[in-house]
This record gives C-alpha cells, sequence and structure tokens, in this order.
C-alpha cells in the first residue's frame, strides 16, 4: 500500500445526553480522526479516543493531534507499508501514545481490508455475525434518574446494563435496580475510584450478583487487585490496568481478575486488541470489548473486535443514537434484536464514511502529501 495522502481532522460531537464517571462529566467531545490515501485514491479512516482532559488515561486529544503530525504520519506518507502489522513495528520506537497510533492503525487496517475485498472483522479474527451488546450508564444526580435511565435502555433492548460507580454512589443505587429490575445482567466500573481500604464497603456489593466489578483499584495497582479478587466473590475485571498483552499475563499470573476488556484505544491498536483475545482463553480470562464514546467510525472496530471467538460477555458498544444526535457514518448503528449489533459484511469499515460533513464540521483540519 503506497499512502499518497493523510488527513486528519478535529471533529467536535456533542453528546445527547452528558457522561458522568467518577473522574468528572463529559458533555461534548472533540473527536480526531485520520483518513489515509493509497495511490490508487482506495480510503482509510480510524479515530483516537483520546479525551479532552488527561482522566482516563494522559492521553489528550491536544497530544495526539501533535504527535500524529509531528511522527505518526511521517512513517506513512510516501512510504510503501506492506500491512497494517507493519505499522505497529514502525511506530514501535515512538514511546507511549496508543490511542494515536491506534488511530493510524485503524486506517491502515479499513484501507488493507478495502483493498483486499473483506471486511476489518475478517482481518482481526472476528467470525460473529451478530455481536451482544449493553449499555454504560454514567453517575446520575439522583436514584430515580438513574431507574429512569436504566429502565428507558431496557425497554430500548438492551439485556446488559453497567452502571457507573464512585464512594458515595454504589450499593445503594445498586440496591435499588435490583429492586426495581430485578434480575438483570447487571454490572459496575469503578474506574479506579477505590483503594484497599474500601475492602469492608466493596464486600456489600458480593450480595449484589453482579457479573463483575471493573476497575475497583488504581491502574497500576494490579497486585491490589489480586488481594481484592481474593476477598470478593464478585468476579473482578480490569480495564485501565490493561496496556499491552503483558499485563494481561501478569494480571492472570497474579489473579488480578478473573476477566478483562479490550479496548483498541487503549492497548495500541485493534491488533495488539487481537492479540489479547487470542491469548485470553490460554491464560484464563473471560473477555468483552469495552467502549470509549467513540463515532461510528471507532465502533466499526469495537464492532469487528467483538466478533472474536473469545468474547464471552456483552460488550460497551451501543447504538449510535444512544450517544449523537448525527452519527459521521452510513447506516449509523443501531440495536437489533436480543441485544445485539450487526457485523457488517461489506469492504472495509463495512459502512460509509460521511466525509463531506466530517469536512463542514471539523474545527482543524490537516494534511501532508507525499
Ligand atoms: O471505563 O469503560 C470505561 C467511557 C469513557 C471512558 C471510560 C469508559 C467509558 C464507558 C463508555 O464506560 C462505554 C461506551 O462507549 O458506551
Ligand atoms: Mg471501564
Amino acid at each position: 500500500m503506497e499512502i499518497r495522502r493523510a488527513d486528519l481532522y478535529i471533529l467536535p460531537m456533542r453528546l445527547l445526553e452528558p457522561f458522568t464517571t467518577s473522574f468528572g462529566t463529559v458533555y461534548m467531545k472533540h473527536v480526531l480522526l485520520a483518513r489515509i490515501e493509497e495511490k490508487s485514491g482506495e480510503e482509510g479512516w480510524g479515530e483516537s479516543v483520546a479525551g479532552e482532559g488527561p482522566w482516563y488515561s494522559y492521553e489528550t486529544v491536544e497530544q495526539d493531534y501533535l504527535v500524529a503530525r509531528r511522527y505518526l504520519a511521517p512513517l506513512l506518507v510516501g512510504e510503501e507499508i506492506g500491512s497494517a502489522g507493519d505499522f505497529v513495528r514502525l511506530s514501535s520506537r515512538i514511546r507511549g501514545y496508543p490511542m494515536a497510533k491506534a488511530m493510524f492503525e485503524e486506517a491502515l487496517l479499513d484501507l488493507e481490508a478495502r483493498l483486499r475485498g473483506v471486511s476489518i472483522a475478517r482481518l482481526l479474527g472476528g467470525v460473529k455475525e451478530r455481536v451482544k451488546v449493553g449499555v454504560s450508564i454514567g453517575i446520575k444526580t439522583s436514584v430515580e434518574e438513574l431507574l429512569k435511565t436504566v429502565g428507558k435502555r431496557l425497554e430500548e433492548g438492551y439485556e446488559r446494563i453497567k452502571i457507573k460507580i464512585k464512594p458515595g454512589w454504589d450499593v445503594a443505587p445498586l440496591k435499588s435496580i435490583r429492586k426495581n429490575f430485578g434480575d438483570i445482567l447487571l454490572q459496575a466500573d469503578a474506574n479506579a475510584a477505590y483503594t484497599l481500604g474500601h475492602l469492608h464497603h466493596l464486600k456489600q456489593l458480593d450480595s449484589l450478583n453482579l457479573l463483575m466489578l471493573e476497575q475497583p483499584l488504581d491502574y497500576r495497582d494490579l497486585y491490589g487487585h489480586s488481594i481484592l479478587s481474593r476477598k470478593l466473590s464478585t468476579p473482578i475485571c480490569l480495564d485501565e490496568s490493561i496496556r499491552w498483552l503483558g499485563d494481561a499475563s501478569i494480571a492472570a499470573m497474579l489473579g488480578s481478575g478473573e476477566i478483562i476488556n479490550v479496548k483498541p484505544g487503549r492497548v495500541g491498536g485493534p491488533l495488539e486488541g487481537k492479540k489479547i483475545l487470542d491469548s485470553a482463553p490460554g491464560l484464563g480470562l473471560g473477555a468483552w470489548i469495552g467502549g470509549m464514546l467513540e463515532t461510528g467510525i471507532g465502533r466499526s472496530f469495537l464492532v469487528a473486535l467483538a466478533a472474536h471467538p473469545s468474547v464471552g460477555f456483552h460488550s460497551d458498544i451501543s447504538a449510535s443514537n444512544r450517544y449523537w444526535e448525527e452519527d459521521i457514518v452510513e447506516p449509523p448503528w443501531e440495536l437489533e434484536a436480543s441485544s445485539t449489533l450487526r457485523v457488517p459484511k461489506g469492504r472495509g469499515l463495512g459502512v460509509e464514511v460521511l466525509r463531506e460533513y466530517i469536512e463542514e464540521k471539523a474545527v482543524e483540519k490537516w494534511s501532508m502529501t507525499a
């Protein structure tokens, strides 16, 4: 693939509803998108999931925009790239910035898949026709508001609910969900808001029959998670702690959790995600695909990875209308029967990117040509 051009866009996207986690509230996102073009004119698209601020990760959208222009795009433009896998090797001497790297790797995977006439799911080992999905519900200002939202999402057809928790918003809201909605598939995500000092408090979750408790402790604290995991009967799932396959191996050896969520942005690209999924059964880890409030472009890669045979839980991949008034792909992602999204069979992403819309609404644009 001879890459003759790269384009970057920063696109403001307003969320339909603000999303609150233990580290703050997101009302809107500035999404960094990459488009690459091959000499035949064929294109590929990718998305960085970096946030506005260094909360979930140190990486921010402004940093990624800089790193993409100064270090990553120059590795591609004017170069002959054999496959998306080659970019993993080429970019490995740039330290960190997994989300920026994931964006270009996605664009290369999309391009490679289009040129080979296959779907990105095919390139990533996806085998399922439909993937099981759930919805992630942010912290609300009252239990009534939470119950209303949970009710609405169940009515829409989501059969697995995840709620964000933090100290002061955990046992009571979860108990009231159980009381009002019975034995639904329910799990909680702490985004690292607790310490081992909360052990006694967290023990109360064990009576609630949760599918899992996601990332209770600091992202660096695999040892702490291994202690907590032995004390709680609720399965622990790791999110922020898993930055590459090596972290998953250590977590498995230490017994830091029974489950991991795989996010292509967090692990440096969909190919590292596939590697982790390929290894998860051998490590004795359950797996599913996490989300980062992606647009339809990033969402395509979540769906493709969720089609991998190792994914055994509902993934955090909701329909476009859970996030956006207007998504930037056609057709938008739609929830289908039995809480699923369909895995497209078409070439590349399998959905059409609305390039004119992106060109019109972008607040920053940059391009590099060979
Ligand atoms: O921890 O899983 C998380 C969104 C932003 C940052 C971190 C997380 C999340 C979600 C949203 O839970 C899942 C989604 O995209 O629907
Ligand atoms: Mg999480």
